[in-house]
């Protein structure tokens, strides 16, 4: 028999004691959110009751990235599916410069919701895989009214992260710290499905994901591990690699989670000011911590990245993650170069 994702949070909280009432109501209705937003992309250029979805909606987000109307319209459907259920104190998103504290009109929850509501979003116009990304943490100050400051946490203190990936299939894979479980939408039925529990990445690969056009702009840890992949059977690493990059790291995590490999959206001298180009908050924490629950790494090059100490909800970090002993390799060349 099929277990349906309710079924699954039932059990974490009842047999398990895993999570409470609260956040399992919280999970189910970010996965209606997304159901809504697949729903979304699937209709495309034809439109949908949430209106024209396609092409810019001539605004930028507090990053200066041009937001799609999709963005806006998977931003809109987070928040309004969020902020009456009692769960919740406030939430933030990619595209809103800042936090969005439950309306007074409803009871306000102590958890607190982050989340890129479509990420890789310059695939919208061409049907390539896009995704949500979401991470769950708890507020723990007393004080009465929520602030940016509730949510400067780092990624060990989730308490429920994930992704759904919008592609041939809608699939959501979700932690709750007990591993990872991946749900595929059945649209018949209209629920999340489990399809695969315990998920696991083998610990050595050959295939890396990186955006090879800023080859000229990297470091040297960087350029040596991906020269030491291209050079092959006859290089140092006695193997040929394989290359996928798909410019949507849900797609990306999506395929590593499932048959390997490494994902690399390093620091580069275009803009050296920045530290990376994704997000630490909603992209690189939740990220992090699935690959972690499914026997992977992650790292900034130096630290693990689930302990870095937030200073900003935006800010932005370098990342590498997937197949453990990878990005052992790639963190090693950093640390002693
Ligand atoms: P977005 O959140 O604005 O869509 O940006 C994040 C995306 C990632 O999904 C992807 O890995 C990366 O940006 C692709 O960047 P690039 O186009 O520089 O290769
Ligand atoms: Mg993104």
């Amino acid at each position: 028999m099929s277990i349906s994702l309710t079924r699954y949070l039932v059990e974490e909280q009842r047999a398990k004691g895993r999570i409470p009432s609260e956040l399992r109501l919280l999970l189910e209705v970010v996965a209606r959110a997304c159901k809504s937003i697949s729903h979304a992309v699937n209709k495309g250029a034809l439109g949908s009751e949430l209106g024209d979805v396609m092409g810019s909606a001539g605004s930028e987000n507090v990053q200066g990235e041009v937001q799609k109307k999709l963005d806006i319209i998977a931003n809109n459907v987070l928040i309004e599916a969020n902020e009456w259920g009692g769960h919740l104190a406030a939430m933030a998103s990619e595209e809103m410069d800042s936090i969005h504290v439950v309306p007074n009109r409803y009871p306000q929850g102590e958890y607190l919701l982050m989340f890129d509501p479509l990420d890789g979003s310059s695939n919208i116009e061409v049907n390539v895989s896009i995704g949500t990304i979401f991470s769950v943490l708890k507020k723990v100050s007393s004080n009465a009214a929520v602030t940016e400051q509730d949510f400067l946490q780092p990624g060990t203190q989730q308490v429920a992260a994930g992704y759904c990936v919008y592609g041939p299939q809608t699939t959501l894979v979700l932690t709750v710290g007990d591993g990872v479980a991946m749900f595929t939408l059945d649209r018949e039925q209209g629920s999340f499905v489990l399809t695969q529990e315990n998920v696991k990445i083998p610990e050595d690969t050959k295939e890396f994901a990186i955006n090879m056009s800023n080859m000229r702009h990297w470091d040297a840890p960087v350029k040596r591990y991906i020269d030491e992949c291209l050079a092959g059977k006859e290089g140092p690493r006695g193997k040929d690699f394989n290359m996928r990059w798909i410019a949507s790291m849900v797609a990306d995590v999506h395929r590593i989670l499932t048959r390997g490999g490494i994902f690399m959206y390093p620091w580069d001298k275009r803009e050296p000011e920045k530290p990376g180009k994704l997000r630490l908050m909603y992209e690189a924490n939740p990220m992090s911590w699935l690959i972690e629950q499914a026997g992977g790494a992650a790292t900034n090059g130096k630290q693990r990245i689930l302990e870095l100490e937030p200073t900003q909800l935006h800010q932005r970090v370098s990342v590498i993650l997937g197949s453990k002993n990878e990005v052992e390799r790639v963190t090693k060349y950093h640390v002693t170069p």
